[in-house]
């Protein structure tokens, strides 16, 4: 069974939460979704009695355990941005998802980091296309 570490923004800002929701759940038909708080208010509130500490250790225990890293960088977060960093360091195979915005841009710390897979979409159905498409790779190889 294949563990996914989906990463989104949490205190970088929640305006895609749903997204990130949607997206668990289609990821969720591949494997086990290890980090399914991150599109779940409910399950957030739940962690506030958490020390942040423990939040930190858990994650990292988590992202250990993933076989594939999958971050939505559209709203900027040092979280997320940490966590794709680590999960380099680890080896982790990382597929990156962005949606271009008007004022914004993809810090170039992502986007010509060779190391990632960083594919731009415009909605969820393309999003979930491409997620397909490299889970599909991501067996191949392994
Ligand atoms: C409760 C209410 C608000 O925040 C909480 C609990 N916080 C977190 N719980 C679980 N994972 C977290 C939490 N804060 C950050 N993370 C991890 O960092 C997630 O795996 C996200 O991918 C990423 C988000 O980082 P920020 O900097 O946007 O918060």
């Amino acid at each position: 069974m294949l563990n996914i570490y989906f990463a989104g923004a949490i205190r970088g800002g929640r305006d895609d939460a749903e997204l990130y929701a949607r997206l668990i759940t289609y990821l969720k038909t591949f494997g086990t979704v290890l980090t399914e708080h991150v599109g779940d208010d409910g399950l957030l509130q739940e962690e506030k009695f958490l020390a942040e500490e423990e939040i930190f250790q858990r994650d990292m225990q988590w992202l250990k355990a993933a076989d594939l890293v999958i971050a939505e960088v559209s709203t900027p977060s040092l979280g997320v941005g940490y966590e794709i960093g680590l999960a380099q360091a680890l080896g982790k195979e990382i597929f990156c998802l962005y949606r271009p915005g008007e004022n914004r841009r993809l810090s170039a710390m992502i986007a010509g980091n060779p190391a990632l897979r960083v594919a731009s979409y415009t909605g969820r159905a393309e999003a979930e296309k491409l997620l397909a498409g490299w889970i599909e790779q991501f067996h191949g190889k392994t």
